[in-house]
């Protein structure tokens, strides 16, 4: 534990202004780890001759191996600062893209962030999704400009150089920051003027607004880094040196005179030192002169790295050491690694830990100052607004603002993870040093056991010596012994298996405490994503608590805490209670808890809303144990790693495999390792990663593959194909293709008919409605709970995200084929929010818009009888275009981008009634689908799949066919699938971007690697001041495997990319293309089997989900090479 003890830290709970929890935040490899090392080793936890070279925090062993941090771990610190103690919670969080989940599962912990940034490197693009993460949770950030180190012996700057260069780096992380305010102030406007709007709107109307209002009035100069200002800290961890102006302010208004409040506000900008007026005067730049900056701080630097490092000149480093007056041991001036004496001067001079805790001390929030707006959001779920929760919900505010550890105040706490720890390594489980009596009592047994072995050994040997003669007696007596002992070792070597059995993985939570007090065993109620408080309330009697509860209110349970840890790296020491305000390790809740939660013994408590998770897991395998008996043991492992890692995903496929979906390539990586090692501790193989494509269709081409004009010949191709399909006994009578691709479907019984026809979207609609999906989410649970008839106090926000989006797609839709077509949208899919759109076209029916929770536009329709009906059968046809939505005729992937307009519908109206209800909403809620298979209709879902794989019923009376819904459904998906085919179809890939940072001599050879794999350069550009090369590339996900590892390899380590799933992208080859024209057919011969990238993606699909796949035979092997010379 270092220099503090437990009761120490124990006592520093209890007061929580003094509280700083904190995350360190940083794109990879900035220098977080080193930084939390140093700041580690100030509490002598580590050595401070290791800090920066142990890496204390990345206590996994692949952590240390790869050198990058793969889980986020807290620690607990204690820093002295002016006459206050403070408690540190340092969590250290990795800045890899693939682990982008755990610095959400921090962030979302503290109050506060240390930002580093690397001097060299500047802004990346990990450290604008950190900035974003910190601010999408409301938690103020400080800075650490780290690796100062690096302008002075890498890129050698001199001190006036290096100045800019961090003025610009300041300036960058400023301009980050700067959008982030200007959105949310822009935000808060519209929000604002919105209720204004709605408080005024009998008034007069004439009111003009400033588009900027607002911007200028609030005050935003504390939100951004500025030495003056005291957020940041200049430092270089590795060396164990880090300064803020405030310290050189200090020890230059000692030396010089000068008042330290003066310094403060010229040691950073363009001010210099007028020695002979003795003042300090503005205009640096223009004058020529050496600012401050320089002048007092970065050519002191200098030139002790040049008398230590460069020149190693001793007079000089004897003269430093004594006018800085620190001590430098005797061994350290002799070592033959200048490092080690630069540090040992620096670490006493400046050191690190120092100004940045100095700094988290005086900057960051404690726990007592959470902004009222952090509470609202944390409690605030999905569309609803804080004040529509119930009044005693709405009451539990204060017990968050007031942070009270009193024992009446509710518990509140938040899991924000579960991570797994050998059960080994719990403290109940470690030898503990004995205490003095323990010590003093086993001696006095060991002295009594050695006196009765020197007595039996006299005694033995005076009887040995009367028994010489037989002595039998003697010898079995031993091999008695032996016996005893054999058995005692027996006994011992049995009880072990049962002890390894026991002894796992145990799962923690890493949660923080927001009020109240957590004591070890208590009972509390774990509130699910979905509990609602005011169900709870009503439903929970008054008074009751979690321990003698036994609940059904949904999404509920209860769970004791069975112990308390705090969490201090790789140790966890046992706590009896701990107080509100900490970040504390709970055991005993893997049974209730998943991977984050709520916990709290107020069933008024509200589950706090869900983490935001910046990467999207999309790197999928299949796994299967290479000994097919250990199935189970694989089920159990996979079971476990879902709950171990925030961002990991286990799934069972229609086709039974067990799949994992992760981040990417290092982060399936680690899944599969710890899968192997921890949690299934069996040899598995894992399948190439799946990858994921879409279907979609395009608009026809105009121009064949050798660029000649088309004319009307393709389109005859496609519908030589469609007609081909449909006579391969698929039902022609019911089916019709007209020449534009509009499809006329009949259901069995002839008594429903739809005609649609497939449209590609727009490449922006497609976006649009992609990067929208959670607002399509949440108009989609509005509208179903309008449908039911209960009503929804919806927050302003939402509303105006969804009156945005409607907007915005007005927009992009023009033009004449889409006139009118937003009013008319009928659905969206697959699962109700995807970006394919239904479109309702069918002139005889009106039915309810989508958009009617904006008010506007709201149609009730006409009342005709015909509609009427229509109207009942209204979701067979939306369950129809989700199935046809989610899997495409291609290779069953979902599709995008595609629109399906519902242009004709009828029904004749003797469909049989008794029927509808069952199947109706069968897609609203699952208690529907239960009752229809209770009224014996379960024999019409088989039949529905029937008619979807195109088998044909026998033609009988019209109820054969089960009820017209499900018909309905089927037809809809089959005449769905068949508008798509009668359009020119393509894959869509997912694609990454890359940015890759390289040098000059590197430079080729990283466009080799990205051309071999079909990457494309957006841009290149020289980072300023160093000689390194930003390079800005897309990748298709299905050629970058490998691909980091191949970057590095070519370039001997100089370049590492990150990818990060960027959008889907149209390939522009059609897989079904084959020669039509005299042209083609001369180019590309009449199997035209040269390669075509998009048939290669989709057959491997097919080939994988087990389909058919279509592939030509060699023919005439001869003719083949003939060809391939000719090409
Ligand atoms: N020159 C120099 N190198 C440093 C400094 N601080 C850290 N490094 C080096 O930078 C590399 C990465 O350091 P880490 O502390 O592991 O970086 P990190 O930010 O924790 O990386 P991830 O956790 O993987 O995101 C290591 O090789 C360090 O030795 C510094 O101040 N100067
Ligand atoms: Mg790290």
């Amino acid at each position: 534990m270092g220099h503090t003890s437990l009761e120490k830290i124990i006592a520093l709970q209890r007061n929580p202004a003094n509280i700083r929890n904190l995350c360190i935040l940083a794109h990879v490899d900035h220098g977080k780890t080193t930084l939390a090392d140093c700041l580690v080793a100030s509490n002598g936890i580590i050595s401070s001759r290791l800090a920066g070279k142990l890496r204390y925090l990345d206590s996994r062993e692949d952590e240390q191996i790869r050198g990058i941090t793969m889980k986020s771990s807290a620690i607990s610190l204690h820093y002295k600062h002016g006459d206050q103690e403070y408690l540190l919670n340092l969590i250290d969080s990795p800045g890899h893209v693939d682990f982008s989940s755990e610095v959400s599962t921090a962030v979302r912990l503290c109050d506060g962030a240390i930002v580093v940034v690397d001097a060299v490197e500047g802004v990346c693009p990990q450290t604008q999704v950190v900035l974003r993460q910190a601010w999408l949770e409301n938690i103020r950030p400080v800075l650490v400009i780290n690796k100062i180190d690096r302008l002075i012996m890498e890129l050698k700057f001199t001190p006036q150089e290096a100045y800019t260069h961090l003025q610009k780096i300041l300036e960058q992380v400023n301009a980050v920051t700067g959008t982030l305010f200007t959105s949310k102030v822009l935000e808060e406007r519209a929000e604002k003027e919105k209720e204004e709007e709605k408080a005024s709107e009998t008034l007069s109307g004439d009111q003009v607004y400033d588009w900027s209002a607002g911007l200028e009035e609030v005050d935003d100069s504390h939100l951004y880094f500025s030495p003056d200002q005291g957020n940041v800290v200049f430092a270089s961890a590795i060396d164990g040196w880090g300064f803020s102006i405030q310290q050189f302010a200090h020890i230059y208004s000692q030396r010089m005179g000068i008042k330290a409040s003066v310094l403060l506000k010229t040691l950073w900008g363009d001010f210099y030192l007028n020695a002979k007026a003795k003042k300090i005067m503005k205009g640096a730049q223009a004058k020529g002169k050496k600012p401050l900056f320089v002048q007092f701080v970065l050519d002191n630097i200098w030139s002790l790295y040049n008398a230590v490092v460069t020149s190693r000149d001793k007079e000089k480093v004897e003269k430093v050491v004594a006018s800085l007056g620190v001590k430098v041991m005797a061994r350290d001036l002799r070592h033959s690694d200048p490092k080690v004496l630069l540090s040992a001067i620096c670490s006493q001079w400046l050191p690190v830990s120092q100004a940045v805790l100095s700094m988290v001390c005086e900057k960051l929030p404690s726990p007592l100052d959470m902004a009222s707006e952090r509470v609202e959001k944390l409690m605030s779920v999905g569309a609803r607004r804080f004040d529509s929760l119930p009044e005693q919900t709405q009451k539990l505010k204060t017990a968050f603002l007031q942070c009270s550890s009193d024992e009446n105040a509710p518990v509140i706490v938040f899991v924000s993870k579960m991570f797994a720890v050998d059960t080994k390594a719990l403290p109940q489980y470690k030898q503990r040093p004995l205490t003095q009596e323990e010590i003093a009592q086993r001696r006095e047994l060991a002295r009594q056991r050695h006196a009765d072995r020197m007595a039996a050994d006299q005694t033995a040997a005076e009887s040995h010596k009367e028994l010489s003669h037989s002595g039998n007696t003697s010898q079995e007596s031993q091999s008695a012994g032996l016996n005893t002992a054999k058995m005692e070792s027996l006994t011992l070597k049995d009880s072990k298996p049962e002890e390894e059995a026991e002894l796992k993985e145990t799962f923690i939570a890493f949660a923080r405490i927001y009020s109240g007090v957590v004591k070890k065993g208590q009972r509390v109620f774990v509130l699910g994503p979905k509990y609602d408080p005011a169900q709870g309330l009503s439903m929970i009697p008054e008074g009751c608590s979690a321990s003698d509860c036994v609940s059904d209110v949904p999404h509920l349970s209860c769970c004791s805490m069975e112990s308390l840890y705090l969490l201090m790296g790789r140790e966890l020491e046992e706590l009896e209670e701990v107080p509100a305000g900490n970040v504390l390790g709970i055991r005993g809740l893997e049974e209730c808890v998943l991977k984050s939660a709520t916990l709290s013994t107020a069933p008024a408590c509200p589950p706090f809303t869900p983490l935001n998770f910046e990467a999207t897991p999309i790197v999928r395998v299949a796994i299967e144990p290479k000994h097919p008996s250990e199935m189970p043991k694989l089920v159990r492992g996979m079971r476990l790693l879902n709950q171990a890692d925030p961002c990991a995903e286990v799934l069972i496929q229609e086709t039974g495999e067990h799949v994992l979906v992760t981040a990417g390539e290092v982060h399936l990586q680690r899944c599969l390792d710890d899968l192997r090692d921890r949690f299934a501790k069996i040899e598995i193989s894992a399948s190439k990663p799946i990858i994921p494509f879409r279907e979609t269709v395009v608009r026809p081409p105009k121009v064949d593959m050798v660029n000649e004009d088309l004319g009307k010949q393709q389109k005859v191709a496609i519908i030589h194909q469609v007609k081909e399909e449909s006579s391969q006994g698929r039902s022609s009578d019911t089916l019709h293709v007209d020449p534009s691709g509009l499809v006329t479907l009949t259901t069995p019984n002839r008594l429903a008919t739809v005609c649609v026809r497939a449209i590609p979207l727009p490449q922006e609609v497609t976006r649009l409605l992609e990067s929208n999906s959670e607002v399509i989410r949440t108009l989609e649970q509005i509208n179903m709970s309008l449908r039911e008839g209960k009503s929804l106090d919806i927050s302003p926000r939402t509303l105006e995200a969804i009156a945005g989006l409607k907007d915005q797609l007005d927009n992009l839709l023009q033009g004449r084929k889409w006139r009118n077509a937003v009013e008319h949208i009928w659905a969206f899919g697959p699962r109700r929010c995807g970006p394919n759109i239904l479109l309702n076209s069918v002139e005889s029916y009106q039915r309810l818009s989508v958009w009617q929770c904006l008010g506007r536009g709201d149609k009730t329709g006409e009342t005709g009888a015909q509609a009427a009906v229509l109207r009942d059968f209204d979701n067979s046809i939306i369950s129809g275009f989700q199935l046809a939505t989610l899997s495409g005729p291609m290779c069953e992937e979902p599709l995008m981008g595609v629109c399906f307009c519902v242009e004709r519908w009828d029904i004749q109206s003797s469909a049989p009634a008794q029927h509808q209800d069952s199947f109706e909403e069968d897609s609203i809620s699952h208690k529907a689908f239960a009752d229809s298979k209770v009224e014996g209709s379960s024999e019409t879902s088989a039949q529905v799949e029937g008619m979807a794989a195109g088998r044909r019923p026998e033609p009988a009376s019209s109820d054969c066919y089960g009820p017209v819904s499900g018909q309905l459904i089927a037809a809809m998906k089959e005449a769905c699938r068949h508008a798509f085919q009668a359009q020119p179809q393509r894959l869509m890939a997912a694609m990454y971007t890359c940015e890759i940072m390289a040098t000059a001599e590197v430079l080729g050879r990283v466009y080799g690697v990205l051309g071999k794999r079909e990457g494309r350069v957006l841009h290149e550009e020289m980072k300023e001041g160093t000689d390194m090369f930003i390079i800005k590339a897309i990748l298709p996900v299905a050629e970058s495997f490998g691909f980091a590892d191949e970057i590095r390899k070519r370039t001997s380590g100089l370049a590492s990319p990150q990818l990060v799933f960027s959008h889907w992208e149209v390939i522009s080859s059609d897989p079904y293309w084959v020669p039509t024209t005299e042209e083609e057919y001369l180019h590309f011969g009449e199997k035209a089997d040269s390669a075509n990238q998009a048939l290669k993606y989709m057959n491997a699909v097919r080939r994988r989900k087990g389909l058919y796949v279509e592939e030509k035979i060699v023919e005439h092997a001869e003719k083949q090479r003939t060809l391939s010379k000719n090409k």
